[in-house]
């Protein structure tokens, strides 16, 4: 398969040309000492734009950082498939929608924003809550339902939050984030904070009404906001073209521009979301659209492989995977060799399993638990009969 990048101009050809699995793979080395070096790397395919002049391809980026979207991905990575083990021994109930694959939308994003800049998303919201600087073991807590958990146990996968670093969850109702993320873009220009707010939807969700009622104040108020349609081109079991007349989700917002990014590039997510912020603080709202993909089922009760192929899934992992990416730019940079990598998965994967031992000591909430932060303190709670005649519990 042809290199997916080109490289940084000043490296020498010779290096170049060496293929990835080069002869001193097996010396175990530290990491290329001069991690700030700045290196050029041009992203997978051209950014399509409407309405608006694309950033350029050629990103800014340094080993370490690349080091670092390695290790964070490969955490994503192994936090959704200890995930998908811990929901399939029950320990984890309900609904659960994972992520693996789309981690580099997560990544490229957090790696142009500040904790001052908001994200509001759907229901695929683990690693969102991650890449913000949550915690592996309030993310288990929470997936399994107790007091530890970044929502005390009470939310679950769908609704992680982290106010703290503008993390506003963790939705379950389709499209219904994206108006909220508008009106925290309202709050921000209201307050002069120079900051912005990102708004995630799926394809599907992108068929919404009240995503087109948002934009349009959106875009006559001129809001911080930036729409990310994460396109992984499925709603449940229904591929884009049966739900969306257009399925170019980057022009849907007619009079307001949009950019369709590769998703699985973190580079490209990372470029399109600085060039993002920094229109939408003069100019108003923009669409990003990426194009990524999810390897799991829409959630752990579809296996997702009824209305797909599975050449189709084995296809993006082999051609596209975002992990994959990133570990060729490290070896052709000779940033690092294969068994660095390989020991930084393994160092996740114990990370994760410590991380899910200790959410598992963690208590199940109280039942007098049920009634708190549901209201505003001291307006209490009420529990009627059907009649409504009969009060059964009252709650301070
Ligand atoms: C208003 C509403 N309608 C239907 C559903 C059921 N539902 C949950 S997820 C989903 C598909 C959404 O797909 P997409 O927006 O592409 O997001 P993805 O799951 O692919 O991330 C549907 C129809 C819902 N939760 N809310
Ligand atoms: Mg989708």
């Amino acid at each position: 398969m042809a290199l997916l990048h080109r490289v940084n101009r000043a490296k020498s050809l010779s290096s170049l040309l060496r293929p990835l699995t080069t002869a001193h793979n097996h010396l175990h080395r530290p990491f290329s000492t001069d991690s700030s070096k700045t290196l050029t790397i041009e992203t997978s395919i051209p950014y399509k734009s409407h309405i608006i002049e694309p950033p350029s391809r050629s990103v800014e980026t340094t080993p370490a950082e690349l080091m670092d979207y390695f290790r964070t991905m490969a955490l994503m990575r192994r936090m959704e498939i200890a995930s998908d083990s811990l929901y399939k021994a029950k320990l984890i109930r309900g609904f659960c929608h994972l992520y693996d694959g789309q981690e580099a939308v997560a990544v490229g994003m957090e790696a142009a924003i500040t904790k001052k800049d908001n994200i509001i998303t759907a229901y695929r919201d683990h690693c969102i809550y991650l890449a913000r600087g949550g915690s592996l073991v309030s993310a288990f807590a929470e997936l399994m339902g107790r007091r530890d958990g970044c929502s005390k146990g009470k939310g679950g996968s769908m609704h992680f939050y982290k106010k703290d670093s503008g993390f506003f969850g963790g939705h379950g109702i389709v499209g219904a984030q994206v108006p909220l993320g508008v009106g925290l873009a309202f709050a921000q220009k209201y307050k002069k904070e120079d900051t912005v707010s990102f708004a995630l939807y799926g394809d599907g969700a992108a068929n919404q009404g009240q995503l087109f009622e948002a934009l349009n104040m959106a875009a006559l108020w001129d809001l911080p906001a930036i729409l990310v349609c994460e396109n992984n081109h499925y709603g449940m079991g229904t591929a884009e073209w049966r739900a969306a007349k257009s399925p170019a989700y980057y022009k849907r917002g007619d009079y307001v521009p949009g950019l369709k990014v590769d998703g699985m590039d973190v580079l490209a997510v990372k470029q399109a979301c600085q060039f993002a912020k920094e229109y939408v603080l003069k100019n108003g709202p923009i669409i990003l659209e990426m194009d990524t993909y999810r390897y799991h089922g829409h959630s752990m009760s579809d296996p997702g492989s009824t209305y797909r192929t599975r050449d189709e899934i084995s296809g993006i992992r082999q051609e596209r995977d975002p992990i994959e990416r990133v570990r060729k730019l490290i070896l052709a940079h000779d940033i690092a060799v294969e068994k660095d990598l390989k020991d930084i998965e393994k160092e996740v994967r114990k990370e994760v399993d410590e991380a899910i031992a200790k959410a598992k000591e963690s208590p199940m909430p109280e039942n007098s638990d049920l009634f708190t932060n549901i209201y505003v303190k001291g307006y209490g709670a009420e529990s009627f009969g059907a009649d409504r005649k009969v009060l059964r519990t009252a709650l301070p």
